[in-house]
């Protein structure tokens, strides 16, 4: 097994793992960093044990905020003399997807809240490094399967910034021809499997495609073959049977995925501490036979690091890898959540941590890319997310024939009529579905 439990120097500048015994706990400032029994990463929520069942907390002693972390890390060669873990292209790569992440859902909610998009939208600000982190490590014919959270996912993955704008004005040029909206997310070209609204619902379709993906190798010898799937899901998903079903399989079949929970504390309005047992998802990883690690993901760097580690151990046919990545969402759940009941001093100690400027922080110590050369990436990304807005709008939606195609198999159903056209397109179909 290449995982280990242990503990790794910070690439980035802000070092989770420290703790400063000299630091007075001050009463009014939130410090995730103070040792606790009761705290569970930033969270400011105590965890509760219930009263009534007399157990008492198993853990008196809370780990530190990164307790497993890939051997890899710290066996790295050197990039440079400077001991870095990137290069400058793969440093400005990194920025340039992180930024177009933020840019692109800073736009989303602006057109939101203008009635250019319907339904829920569910942004990622907050949670980049993850997304760029995993998904610029993978080869084009690699499957990602997201959540409803998925435009930044499908972005990484290399569909057009039109495309995904479109298919949230629910246009005709959108990556599902405005069919699927916001919350799923599709293109066959990238392999993007989908946003799923339902959550749990993505987790065993990216089993599924892990497997198709062995039973191609092995089965069928198609020797070329050695695609890897990731499957992003949320602290809250990993309550749902899917999760340990799913789990279950691919150690049994050893299939080539990689599980990445993103771990942002909440689902919806739910804290994580008081909906889970054992709060520390990375550990049921081990209790199924696969590696669990459990990564600041708040840093692009050491997110890529183990991310490199679980995607190569999955490419060589050694099975899957589960990945909790401690994040953190910068808005509320949806944008039709009015963000009130998280504290705001949880809040303020994970904006502080923001993934897209500890990067910037990074490249700029150690000289790897210029104020100018990064302001140009922004500027660059400013007008990609410009015109994406521009194509969506200026696109047609779908023609109203679109309406009930890809509803039903048969295509002589309910949105068929004997004749073969459209039941829709009878003038007397909005009257009533009675008559149709
Ligand atoms: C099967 C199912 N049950 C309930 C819901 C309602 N629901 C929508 S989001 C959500 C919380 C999910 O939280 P988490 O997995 O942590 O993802 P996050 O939103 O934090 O990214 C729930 C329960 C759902 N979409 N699907
Ligand atoms: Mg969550």
């Amino acid at each position: 097994m290449s995982f280990s439990a242990a503990k790794m120097a910070h690439p980035l500048s802000l070092n989770s793992t420290t703790v400063r015994s000299n630091d007075k706990p001050n009463p009014m400032c939130f410090d995730p960093f103070r040792r606790s029994s009761s705290s569970f990463l930033g969270s400011t929520l105590k965890l509760r044990f219930n009263a009534l069942t007399k157990i008492s907390p198993p853990n008196t002693h809370r780990p530190p905020a990164v307790v497993a972390v890939s051997d890899v890390v710290k066996e790295k060669k050197p990039k440079s003399s400077a001991n870095l873990l990137i290069t400058k292209e793969e440093g400005l790569e990194l920025y340039e997807d992180m930024i177009l992440g933020r840019a692109f859902e800073d736009m989303c909610a602006q057109m939101y809240y203008r009635g250019k998009m319907f339904g829920f939208v569910h942004l990622y600000n907050g949670q980049e490094a993850v997304s760029t982190g995993f998904i610029k490590l993978l080869k084009k014919d690699d499957y990602v399967v997201s959540t409803y959270r998925d435009h930044v996912h499908a972005l990484s993955k290399g569909v057009p910034a039109r495309a995904v704008m479109s298919e949230l004005f629910g246009k005709a040029t959108g990556c599902c021809r405005g069919q699927g909206g916001s919350m799923h997310m599709f293109s066959k070209e990238h392999n993007v499997l989908g946003g799923f609204a339902f959550i749990g619902e993505g987790i065993p379709v990216a089993t599924g495609a892990a497997f198709s993906s062995k039973y191609r190798r092995e089965v069928l010898k198609e020797a070329d073959v050695d695609n890897v799937t990731l499957a992003f899901f949320g602290d809250g998903t990993c309550n749902n049977g899917q999760f340990f079903e799913c789990l279950n399989m691919a150690a049994l079949w050893k299939l080539p995925i990689v599980f990445v929970v993103e771990n942002n504390l909440w689902a919806i309005g739910m804290s994580h501490l008081r909906a889970t047992s054992d709060p520390q998802i990375w550990k049921k990883g081990p209790a199924f036979g696969m590696p669990g690690v459990h990564v600041d993901g708040m840093d692009v760097l050491k997110v890529r690091e183990v991310a490199k580690e679980a995607i190569e151990r999955a490419r060589r046919g050694e099975g899957p890898t589960l990945v909790e990545c401690e994040t953190y969402r910068f808005r509320g759940h949806s944008l039709a959540d009015p963000d009130e009941l998280r504290d705001p001093a949880e809040k303020a100690h994970y904006a502080g941590r923001d993934p897209i400027s500890a990067l910037k922080k990074y490249m700029a110590e150690n000289k790897l890319a210029s104020e100018e050369e990064l302001k140009a990436i922004e500027k660059k990304i400013e007008e990609v997310v410009e015109d994406s807005v521009e194509f969506a709008d200026e696109s047609p939606v779908p023609p109203r024939s679109q309406l009930l195609e890809n509803v039903f198999a048969d295509p002589k159903g309910f949105g068929i009529g004997p004749d073969g056209s459209y039941r829709c397109e009878d003038p007397k179909f909005t009257e009533g579905t009675a008559q149709v």
